[in-house]
């Protein structure tokens, strides 16, 4: 072994080494247009597909005249619940075996608006477009709950496991000189990533070739190995770019199990495009949530209990769980707690994940909660915030590994001037500008996953990482070479990074916010494992210049492999590689236990979630944290709300590059920001249907409605958090943004708004 040199302090890491803010190596493919995504590969003959989605929510399919569609130009196919292939219902990512009977990716039962109850292939996207229009579906309808405000719904069924309980928190609630109570709420949220969903199928024997758009190539080849009963390696997913995903790309969809039976049957490769529209209702975004907080405190606001009964919306088929006790059970310190959860079937598709499944509705309440109890005691909302601190995880009662928060409020405040602020609601104006100035905080869990790279260090000098893992913008390329650049001492410009196939390595989901803690962590030690077998053959070898050294001598930097000081220049690597006549040296590593190495195991641990540590395992409680300070300016007539100035303080632990993590923090924030103010699934309660499905009517923010976003690190590296010291990223930006927001209406205007978004006509 040798030990590397530091060449750089830290906090002042070059761009090429892991901490150093290179830009991303992805970016000019991207904005030149050379990257090529998943719908853009040109296949001959490829046939298009269109889904048709039914127009009612629930009932049954009666009758489905297809006979104008069959004998439409250019149709090839139609596919209907009658004559579809019956595929084998698949493992789910958790692991666990799939539902009883076979997975039928249509069936003549609606249960919501928008199902797919047909798809039509035809030679051009037109034609199948224009057939698709030309079949009838008779139903036999049935009075649909449109959400859970529908009388109907009633309370839904209670989720054991998401019960969190300790102490007596109904009697020190009761018994609380302070209490406050209120109700709590969010709307049907989507992903709409800028690239819809999509796939191009190609069978070619009993070989699937899929190009799509994935978080999670080895998970949903999984999925589509079991559907269609073939082994693991028949099926490759190539996905090299996405457009963004937000957690709706990991799993495998109705209308890729469609694209590829009609593969089969016509035996050509199939396109199918899911539309803006239909990205909607072709799967789901986060549930609507509801949750009621009642908390309990002292007169000097000391929290003596927190009571939370939450529900969230769920399919009539499926089960979500959107777990809204997350924050809430972690964030203060309080003896006694109780939080239980619902979640109620209604007829929508089953919801999915959205950046920060759980944390965020969770913060969004007892965020806005414990504002609420700030103003009941009298006292400024940080101070409340760090006279409840939480020096240890309350439910886990274990500590933490690290918890910069105090750090985020303290240097987040004084970077937004909090001190200044006039406690008084109403008392900050310009001109007819209500100004208000909120805080709130965020965290996320950090989650832990085996992860597996290759390293190959080629005769001419550079190298490739390769790894199934994905990179939809977070900047996985970039990491993995930076990386990959300080371990084997070669620059990083002459380092390829090969990932998005699942022919490649394996890898976990790009969800969770864990991918680059441990695919950094993969790199690292197969890196290790390269550099010390280029470093043994220069040692060893019987061609090497460098035979003479003493052993744990030699190191490698700059692309040259070098002796101790003042003993030459060395070698470069790709002279070395000549004389000793080796076209390569290759390492493939993973980081799995020891006992779960070997076997079919192997394959399931990364295929299945089976292998996520939970936060809390192994002694420490891991989590990344935050806080947002924001400002806004509400007209005091139209009652229209901007935010105009923001601050966050984030601890990702150390950042493997501070650039992408910045910008992964304010993208992240931005999707706050349209949560807060602008995004919101409006159902139509007479079809119970989604109305405003395109991007004109579902608003996400654009570059006018973001200030500048000033985001500081406050992080200190956490090697029990994962091998480099880093903790998540990702969706930690999400969390809190809404709530501080909704703290700063208030302070602005003394209304307090309890459902999202704040729109206007809440205000005025
Ligand atoms: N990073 C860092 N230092 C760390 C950890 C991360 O510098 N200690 C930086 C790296 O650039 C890394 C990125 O942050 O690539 C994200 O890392 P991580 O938090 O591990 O998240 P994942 O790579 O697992 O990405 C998934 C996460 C999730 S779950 C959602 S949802 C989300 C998100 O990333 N969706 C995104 N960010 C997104 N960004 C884009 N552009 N598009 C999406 O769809
Ligand atoms: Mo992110 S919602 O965990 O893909």
């Amino acid at each position: 072994m040798t030990v590397m040199e530091p060449k750089i302090k830290r906090g002042d890491a070059a761009d090429g080494v892991l901490g150093g803010r290179l830009s991303r190596l992805d970016g000019p493919a991207k904005i030149t247009g050379k990257a090529n995504y998943a719908l853009e590969n040109q296949i001959d003959g490829v046939v298009h597909g269109v889904m048709v989605q039914s127009t009612i929510a629930a009932g049954t399919i009666s009758s489905m005249d297809i006979s104008a569609a069959e004998a439409s130009p250019g149709v090839l196919l139609v596919l209907t619940p009658d004559n579809i292939m019956e595929l084998k219902s698949a493992t789910t990512w958790a692991g666990t075996p799939g539902p009883e009977g076979p997975y039928l990716a249509l069936t003549n039962e609606i249960t919501f608006s928008g199902q797919h109850v047909a798809a039509v292939f035809a030679e051009t996207l037109e034609q199948a477009t224009a057939a698709a229009a030309l079949i009838k579906v008779s139903y036999d309808e049935k009075q649909a709950i449109f959400g859970f405000d529908d009388p109907r719904a009633g309370e839904g069924i209670a989720v054991e496991q998401m019960t969190i309980e300790w102490g007596k928190a109904e009697q020190a609630l009761a018994e609380a000189p302070v209490r406050i109570e209120a109700e709590y709420k969010t709307p049907r949220e989507y992903n709409v990533p800028i690239e819809p969903h999509g796939l191009i199928a190609k069978w070619d024997g009993d070989v699937l070739t899929l190009w799509e758009p994935s978080q999670w190539v080895d998970g949903m080849a999984r999925s589509y190995a079991e559907w269609f009963e073939l082994p693991f390696e028949n099926v490759r997913i190539i996905s090299p770019y996405i457009g963004g995903g937000f957690g709706s790309k990991a799993l495998s969809l109705p209308h890729a199990a469609l694209a590829i039976m009609a593969a089969r049957k016509l035996d050509r490769p199939v396109k199918v495009a899911v539309t803006r529209a239909q990205t909607f209702t072709a799967f789901g975004g986060r549930p609507a949530t509801r949750q009621t907080l009642a908390l309990g405190a002292t007169k000097e606001g000391k929290l003596l209990s927190i009571v939370q009964r939450g529900a969230n919306e769920t399919a009539m088929t499926g089960v979500a769980v959107e777990p809204l006790g997350a924050v809430t059970s972690i964030m203060y310190d309080v003896p006694n707690f109780s939080s239980r959860q619902n979640i109620v079937p209604v007829h929508t598709v089953l919801p999915g994940a959205l950046r920060a499944p759980g944390e965020n509705p969770s913060a969004w309440g007892l965020e806005s909660a414990i504002d609420e109890l700030a103003y009941a005691v009298g006292i400024d909302p940080v101070e409340i915030r760090l006279l409840n601190y939480a020096e240890q995880d309350p439910h886990a009662k274990i500590p933490w590994s690290t918890r910069q928060l105090r750090e985020a409020f303290a240097v987040g405040g004084e970077a937004f001037g909090w001190s200044k602020r006039s406690p008084k609601p109403r008392s900050m104006r310009d001109d007819n500008a209500l100004i208000g100035w909120g805080v709130a905080a965020g965290t996320y869990p950090v989650r832990r996953t085996p992860g597996e790279a290759l390293v190959r260090i080629l005769a001419d000098g550079t190298a490739e990482i390769a790894s199934s893992g994905i990179d939809m913008g977070q900047g996985t390329y970039t990491i993995m070479a930076q990386t990959a650049a300080e371990i084997l001492g070669i620059p990083v410009e002459q380092i390829r990074v090969k990932l998005g196939d699942s022919a490649l390595p394996r890898a976990p989901v790009a969800g969770g916010s864990q991918l680059a803690n441990l695919m950094t962590g993969a790199v690292h030690k197969a890196a290790l494992a390269a550099r010390d077998e280029l470093i043994g053959l220069a040692l060893n070898d019987a061609n090497s210049p460098l035979r003479d050294a003493q052993a744990n001598t030699l190191t490698i930097s700059e692309g040259r492999i070098l002796p101790p000081r003042g003993e030459g220049d060395g070698v470069a690597i790709a002279d070395f590689m000549r004389q000793i006549g080796r076209e390569k040296v290759e390492t493939l590593r993973d980081t799995l236990p020891e006992d779960k190495r070997d076997g079919k195991d192997r394959y399931d641990n990364f295929t299945t979630m089976m292998t996520m540590k939970a936060p809390t395992e192994g002694g420490y409680s891991l989590h990344s944290w935050c806080a947002h300070f924001v400002e806004v300016r509400v007209d005091e007539d139209f009652g229209t709300v901007r935010v105009s100035r923001m601050v966050s303080a984030l601890d990702s632990g150390r950042l493997y590059n501070p650039k992408l993590a910045e910008s992964q923090w304010r993208g992240g924030i931005i999707m706050g920001i349209g949560q807060a103010l602008l995004e919101e699934g409006i159902v139509d309660e007479r079809y119970a249907r989604v109305i405003n499905n395109n991007l004109a009517d579902y608003l996400v923010p654009t570059n006018s409605d973001v200030p500048d976003l000033q985001v500081i690190s406050v992080g200190i590296p956490d090697y029990r958090a994962s091998v480099l010291g880093g903790k998540a990223v990702g969706e930690l930006p999400i969390v809190g943004v809404a709530p501080a927001i909704a703290n700063a209406v208030f302070h602005a205007t003394g209304k307090r708004i309890r459902s999202l978004p704040i729109t206007l006509e809440k205000l005025i």
